[in-house]
């Protein structure tokens, strides 16, 4: 079995980042353990008055610790920084454990704008973790912020412009790049894939629900990481991405009482079939 470390926040009620990719790479027969890098008592997409403690002082100490402990990873899977600073550490963590995968999320924006609680310095920052990463999973605000370019929004760009952006992404250093949340015609969306290597490109889209849920960026991002793991190739782990994640909105969808998240747990026996 893999040994792999995802380095995000706990956000302790909310389902996202650390309590989505636990118990989905662990599901996808990875073991995985956990720097968090900030906790708070929710994430902040909705809810008032979270709470935020940041850990950025103990990602050297947790590294150092590991070190001595003679700790080894299969994998590396970054997320939701705490701050901007964290970046460099987190650099100095995959200096100090190499890794066959270094699979990056910039989670920090989505639908045009950063999270609530950035502000433009964690763009530098996750562009500098995109640069030594194997594999970068940006949705396309993310890709916009990195690149320094204007956002556009779903419907106003086309198979062109994504590969531009995707060749643009691993010009900064990634090997592969897979942008999500494309949407071409509204009816549609999905995710587009290059490998700089190969220079291949790989799409796969699905039914663009009318609904938006928090959380399924990371739930993407945790299924993309373990197929991964489990040695899939980039579009079969997206493939396998996509379905999971469609899925898990198609049972949240309805329940007015799931406005904060998705309820991915329900499509784990789906996704394990897919392995
Ligand atoms: O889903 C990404 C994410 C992770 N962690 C926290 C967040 C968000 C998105 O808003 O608020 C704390």
């Amino acid at each position: 079995m893999k040994r792999a470390v995802t380095i995000q926040d706990v956000s302790c009620f909310g389902k996202c980042s650390v309590t989505v990719a636990l118990p989905i790479v662990s599901a996808m027969g990875v073991e995985c353990a956990v720097i968090p890098t900030a906790v708070l008592s929710t994430h902040t997409g909705g809810f008032k008055g979270y709470t935020f403690r940041d850990l950025t002082e103990d990602i050297p100490k947790i590294t150092a610790h590991w070190k001595k402990e003679g700790l080894t990873f299969d994998g590396i899977y970054t997320g939701y920084l705490g701050s901007p600073e964290q970046a460099e550490m987190i650099g100095d963590f995959m200096d100090t454990f190499p890794a066959g995968l270094v699979f990056v999320d910039p989670a920090m924006a989505d639908n045009g704008k950063l999270y609530a609680g950035f502000t433009g310095d964690i763009v530098s920052a996750m562009a500098r973790l995109c640069a030594r990463a194997d594999v970068i999973v940006p949705n396309l605000t993310e890709a916009t912020l990195i690149l320094g370019e204007d956002y556009r929004a779903p419907g106003t760009y086309d198979d062109a412009y994504i590969r531009g952006i995707l060749r643009k992404l691993t010009d900064l250093g990634a090997k592969k790049a897979a942008v999500t949340g494309v949407i071409y015609d509204g009816t549609r969306q999905g995710v587009v894939g290059y490998d700089r290597e190969s220079g291949r490109f790989d799409e796969y889209f699905a039914e663009n629900l009318p609904v938006s849920f928090h959380g399924t960026g990371d739930v993407f991002s945790a299924v993309m990481f373990g197929a991964l793991m489990r040695d899939k190739t980039l579009l079969d782990a997206m493939r396998i991405a996509v379905e999971t994640t469609v899925d898990s909105i198609r049972r949240t969808m309805g329940d007015a009482s799931y406005w904060y998240g998705v309820k991915f747990e329900e499509s784990i026996p789906g996704l394990i079939e897919l392995l």
